[in-house]
């Protein structure tokens, strides 16, 4: 979306062996990519100095909730300690740019009111929650310590046919696309009972950039003011290919989290009123064109 409006973009990634760029792959030539870790606070000084940028969106993180349990830590580390390296390397190297924080909706996790709105209480639910509870806060602080343009925008699930297959949506559409082609026979979940409101990536980065456009640095609550359960996700995947989810779907202990967060619904009035933001992806479109990229991909390397 930056490249699309004319933006230089500088991508910041950890070091590896390996080049693990497998989702922007098509985006390789166009875009800046500098070495830098959210652990190494002088490589973020750095990367924020030489691209000298006038946003910063802070996407990184550990950001499998499953996985926050496993890895409290480490997740603490990246999700929440992250982002106060980062608020310092922009305070140090580019204190007039403007600065996104990704929060999420898992901050409200046990809910304490529905819909949930930029000003209902947090009550996260996993290490993942609590952490991103502290980068929503250090990001609130930064902008009242230091006067820095720094936004909190608390987005729930947003998905696209790039999402990582770890995360129930793409699960279960990669799985669709699995059984339909006769590679697998069922598809392992936990709670199918747990409900959120989905929407489409494409959609939300746009509320991303907007939330940067403002007189004023605030805060936002981003999502489609409508609730799916896992379970009708099932129901509508595979019904795009014709067949009965209950058919495949096996329910497996090894998916349940050990605190769930039942039920997520967003009321985005202050994003539609202040950004003229409203989503344009309903979440049957959503699906459809996730199965669709599966069922080819599957296909092409059947092939
Ligand atoms: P979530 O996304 O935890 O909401 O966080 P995820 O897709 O992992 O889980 C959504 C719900 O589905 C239930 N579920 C399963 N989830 C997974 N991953 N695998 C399963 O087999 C399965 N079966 C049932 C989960 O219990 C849960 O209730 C996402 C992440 O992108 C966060 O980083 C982000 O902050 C929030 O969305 C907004």
């Amino acid at each position: 979306m930056l490249l699309g409006k004319g933006y230089r973009v500088v991508g910041i990634v950890r070091r590896s062996s390996t080049t693990p760029y497998e989702r922007i792959a098509h985006l390789v030539d166009k875009v800046d990519l500098v070495s830098a870790d959210l652990l190494d606070q002088h490589s973020l000084v750095d990367a924020i100095r030489d691209a000298a940028p006038r946003e910063i969106y802070n996407l990184a993180a550990q950001s499998f909730v499953q996985t926050s349990w496993t890895q409290p830590v480490l997740t603490g580390e990246f999700t929440a300690l992250g982002v106060t390296r980062m608020l310092e390397a922009m305070r140090k190297a580019a204190p007039e740019a403007r600065f996104y924080q990704a929060s999420s909706s898992e901050m409200f996790g046990k809910v304490q009111e529905t819909p949930q709105n930029e000003l209902t209480s947090f009550y996260p639910r996993s290490p993942y929650g609590v952490a991103k509870v502290y980068g929503h806060w250090i990001t609130v602080n930064y902008r009242e310590s230091f006067g820095l343009y720094a936004v909190s925008g608390i987005l729930f699930n947003h998905e696209s046919e790039r999402r990582g297959l770890e995360f129930v949506t793409r699960k279960v559409t990669d799985g669709v696309a699995r059984i339909h082609l006769g590679i697998s026979r069922e598809l392992r979940l936990g709670n199918l009972d747990a409900r959120r409101d989905w929407g489409f990536a494409g959609d939300y980065v746009d509320a991303m950039w907007r939330m940067l456009q403002q007189d004023t640095p605030e805060d936002y609550v981003v999502g489609t003011g409508r609730t799916w359960s896992v379970r009708q996700l099932c129901e509508i995947a595979f019904r795009a290919v014709g067949l009965n989810y209950q058919d495949y779907v096996v329910q497996d202990a090894r998916f349940l989290r050990p605190a769930e967060v039942d039920l997520l619904v967003a009321d985005a009035s202050k994003a539609k009123e202040r950004l003229g933001w409203a989503p344009q992806v309903t979440f049957e479109q959503l699906i459809a064109r996730m199965v669709e990229a599966d069922v080819t991909r599957h296909r092409r390397a059947a092939a």
